[in-house]
């Protein structure tokens, strides 16, 4: 692969451009099974790589504190427009730098600190920004915390419920970062109500499940939509936050002036078109492949008998255990890297181990479905991790190596999107 792809750069700055291009080789070569991650169209490469980056904004369209914004406030409506017409809301806030801003710009419309907030703990699949203790959605506010039931790895309404109506939280997040589960929308909406909260519905990972028509919608159920744009929605790195019209207000006064201040246009420019990409039918069709894929991994691990947490999935993401295999998930991790396969580490619920070095790994399939593998490879993929973590307990590098020459091999005939081709 050639740096001449960008030209000015390895003319300007050739040792960053070396980097560029390095990265470009891996993840062309490399089996991505990070749930959050995926591959943005080279469209939406250009887009957030234009001279819209050269702009101050402060406001939003048709009311801002600089001049010259004829085109960023067409840019910045179009977003606005396709987010709420693709996810069906009244109004859409596409400024938000990242999830975790925009969920805090959630606090600061709703509660104030001291306030008692909700969400589910991190070790069971939450986010940082739910209200858990490191994160200062934790210190600044009284975060309470619900789990998943150690029988079933399910979320326990009843128990939701129960914490809710104790608790009488201001505000109740729904949602996470290593949930395989359906969520159910209309059971926790009722349960705000009961207890007077505010329900947020934080969809980061499920977003382009939900536009695609694989996972069920939060709109209609839940005050607050929150999503990163850059999961399953195939989107550039940024976030969007979505609100009936009584809302919409404080959700805009909370991201700016309250949080942030001047919005990234080429990341609105890049959110634009991939919100376009997600209304093609063939965005309908990516969604649930991604699900059918996942579903197929997943009988395929249970097949090779390793433990899945709630037994399976009913998303993009596979939450795996690997106690009963005797290798650490960091150890699995850092193997099946070194194979070719890229994961995370991650605690699973009730974990005996430390967060940094816990019992599981997290996989998921946007990525490899962006590519266009199919369920008919999902057996292989499963094979493959089988065989890594196995060399990961005898420190087998030569077996590790072989796999990634079968990854490297398999993904050649499945060029990612964005990516030169080799
Ligand atoms: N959203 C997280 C993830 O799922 O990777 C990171 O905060």
């Amino acid at each position: 692969m050639s740096a001449s792809r960008h030209p000015a750069l390895l003319a300007t700055d050739p040792e960053l451009a070396s980097y560029v291009t390095a990265e470009e080789s891996l993840q062309a070569q490399t089996l991505r099974l990070i749930p959050s991650e995926n591959y943005v169209s080279a469209a939406v490469l250009e887009a957030s790589g234009t001279v819209l980056q050269n702009k101050y904004s402060e406001g939003y369209p048709g009311r801002r504190y600089y001049e010259g914004q004829q085109n960023i406030d067409r840019v910045e409506a179009l977003a606005v427009e396709r987010a709420k017409g693709l996810f069906g809301v009244d109004h859409a806030n596409v400024q938000p730098y990242s999830g975790s801003p925009a969920n805090l710009a959630v606090y600061l419309a709703f509660a104030k600190p001291g306030d008692t907030v909700m969400g589910m703990a991190l070790p069971m699949g939450g986010h940082l920004t739910h209200g858990w203790g490191v994160s200062a959605t934790g210190s600044w506010f009284r975060g309470v915390q619900y789990g998943v039931s150690a029988e079933t790895g399910l979320i326990d309404y009843d128990a939701v419920r129960e914490l809710a109506l104790t608790e009488r939280p201001k505000i109740i997040f729904c949602g996470g970062t290593a949930l395989p589960r359906t969520i159910d929308f209309a059971a926790f909406a009722s349960i705000a109500q009961e207890a007077g909260s505010i329900l947020v519905a934080d969809v980061a990972h499920i977003a382009g499940l939900i536009a695609g028509g694989a996972h069920p919608s939060p709109v209609g159920h839940v005050d607050v939509v929150s999503t990163t744009t850059h999961k399953t929605l195939r989107g550039p790195r940024g976030a969007m936050l979505m609100c009936r019209e009584e809302h919409a207000k404080a959700i805009d006064k909370a991201v700016f002036p309250g949080l942030q201040g001047g919005p990234h246009n080429q990341t609105t420019a890049g959110i634009a078109v991939a919100l376009h990409e997600a209304a093609q039918p063939s965005f309908v069709t990516y969604a649930h492949a991604v699900v059918a894929n996942a579903k197929a991994l997943a009988q395929a691990l249970l097949a090779k008998g390793f433990d899945l947490v709630s037994g399976g999935t009913d998303n993009h993401l596979i939450l795996m255990d690997l106690t009963s295999r005797g290798v650490p998930g960091k150890v699995a991790a850092k193997a099946l890297d070194r194979a070719g396969i890229v994961v995370n580490y991650n605690t699973v619920p009730f974990d005996p181990r430390k967060p940094f070095d816990p019992s599981g790994i997290r996989i998921g399939t946007p990525s490899l479905t962006s590519r266009g593998l199919g369920v008919e490879h999902m057996p292989t993929v499963a094979d493959w991790i089988s065989r890594a973590v196995d060399a990961a307990a005898k420190s087998d590098e030569p077996a590790l190596s072989a796999i990634r020459a079968e990854v490297a091999d398999l993904l050649s005939a499945f060029p990612a999107p964005g990516l030169p081709v080799a």
